[in-house]
């Protein structure tokens, strides 16, 4: 399988990991959402060990922190590893982090013996959840010349704007246009991140490659109906926005049920008054849909939409819905595939090849330069979840693949 090593650099990784870990907003869990606190702390953490693995780093008007060591040829077009170091609510360490880390490491490594033939540029991104504002991979976007400057206006569930935080957070809403790269200065984007899937631990395999990342509809919807007295008033008198968004909730769950790799969710719902003798007057409540064809999600989407609509009538409640998310099914890169095989072989790994049903920012990046992804094994397939976890064999598994990708890449 692979020769046992000291584990050197998988400790490493670990030990980054926890030092990124401390940053989080709620005591006692782990919650770094885009432009808080703890992700300018978390923010500034990361730029010290950048600078600390010799790479002349800062943190951009977005918000994400940007490394660059320049290679035996400056101008050749560089080489981009990256991933993201915000997270969900209640969230594991590994999320995003992982790929930060490993990429510093493998800086690190490098340091130690050759310059790279290329620049080698790590970024850390800082909206990839996509959790506090109405955005869609933002920071890494804006890399790709997509930033849309609508996101800036985005409200989190304080009503304040992704502008008033990100000034607040040291950044410059002004600034986001100036990020975009010059495809020609790239010649790809490797992201290694947690598999946050079964697939590579029923496998026992410590990393796979991605082919593939699903598509992903996001949407804040809305049902307003009737407050009243819980009391007094009939059932058949009522227009209860909470009765109402129950029976959507089964809608969701049926249509993201009708295929095998379909999935769709509500992850939040927000009752207004909130009492218990009240007859719920108004539900916010989100959307997440998925699947590997795009085709199919739309139209997982529009029968969802459908059935609500038909659901609100018959009640005599409203229903809104406001997509803000549409990405698009991305296949990784070919080219950049086969020498992640290679450098996994170089391991004595059989490459296993598998899509993924999680974002990433690799979707965004895809749009600047060819873009692939390297999976870790994760314990249960468990993420989004602070029991998320890996091994340490595992992490000097993924540096080790990572450090020959890179030689075969950047030569
Ligand atoms: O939701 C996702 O797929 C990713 O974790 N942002
Ligand atoms: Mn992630
Ligand atoms: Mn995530």
């Amino acid at each position: 399988m692979t020769n046992a090593t000291d584990l050197t650099l998988g400790r490493r990784v670990m030990a980054m990991i926890e030092e990124l870990a401390r940053h989080t907003d709620e005591p006692g869990r782990l919650t770094r959402l885009y432009l808080s606190d703890a992700h300018r702390r978390a923010a500034d953490a990361t730029l010290r060990l950048m600078q600390a693995a010799g790479l002349n780093a800062h943190i951009d008007a977005l918000g994400s922190v940007v490394g660059r060591i320049e290679g035996a040829d400056p101008e050749a077009p560089a080489l981009l590893i990256g991933s993201h170091i915000d997270s969900v609510v209640d969230a594991g360490r590994y999320d995003g982090n992982l790929g930060v880390v490993l990429g510093i490491a493998v800086i690190e490594a490098l340091q130690q013996g050759i310059a790279p033939a290329c620049p080698i540029e790590i970024v850390a991104f800082g909206d990839e959840e996509n959790v506090r504002f109405p955005t869609n991979l933002s920071t890494s976007q804006a890399l790709a010349g997509r930033f849309n400057p609508a996101w800036l206006d985005g409200r989190d569930q304080d009503g304040i704007t992704l502008r008033d935080a990100l000034v607040r957070f040291g950044g410059n809403p002004e600034g986001a246009a100036a990020l975009a790269r010059d495809p020609a200065r790239y010649r790809g984007y490797l992201e290694v991140h947690i598999e946050q899937g079964p697939l590579l631990e029923a496998k026992n395999l410590p990393v796979g490659i991605v082919s593939a990342i699903n598509g992903i509809t996001r949407a804040r919807c809305s049902v307003i109906g009737e407050a009243g007295h819980a009391g007094t008033v009939p059932m058949n008198m009522r227009r209860d926005a909470l009765a109402a968004v129950a029976e959507m909730i089964g809608i969701v769950e049926r249509a993201g049920s009708t295929r095998t790799d379909t999935v769709a969710t509500v992850g939040v719902a927000q009752v207004q008054p909130g009492a218990i003798n009240v007859i719920p007057a108004r539900v916010d409540f989100t959307l997440d849909a998925r699947s590997p064809d795009d085709a199919v999600r739309l139209a997982m989407v529009q029968d969802i939409v459908t059935e609500c609509q038909a659901a609100a009538q018959r009640r005599g409640v409203e229903f809104t819905i406001e997509p803000f998310m549409e990405s698009p099914a991305t296949p990784m890169d070919k080219a950049l595939i086969g020498q992640l095989e290679g450098a996994v072989r170089s391991l004595g790994i059989e490459p296993l090849h598998l899509s993924s049903g999680a974002g990433h920012d690799a979707v965004a990046m895809a749009n600047l330069c060819p873009s692939a992804m390297l999976f870790v094994r994760c314990k249960g397939g468990i993420s989004h979840n602070p029991a998320e976890s890996i091994t340490v064999e595992d992490a000097d598994v993924a540096a080790r693949v990572l450090i020959d990708a890179v030689k075969r890449i950047a030569t």
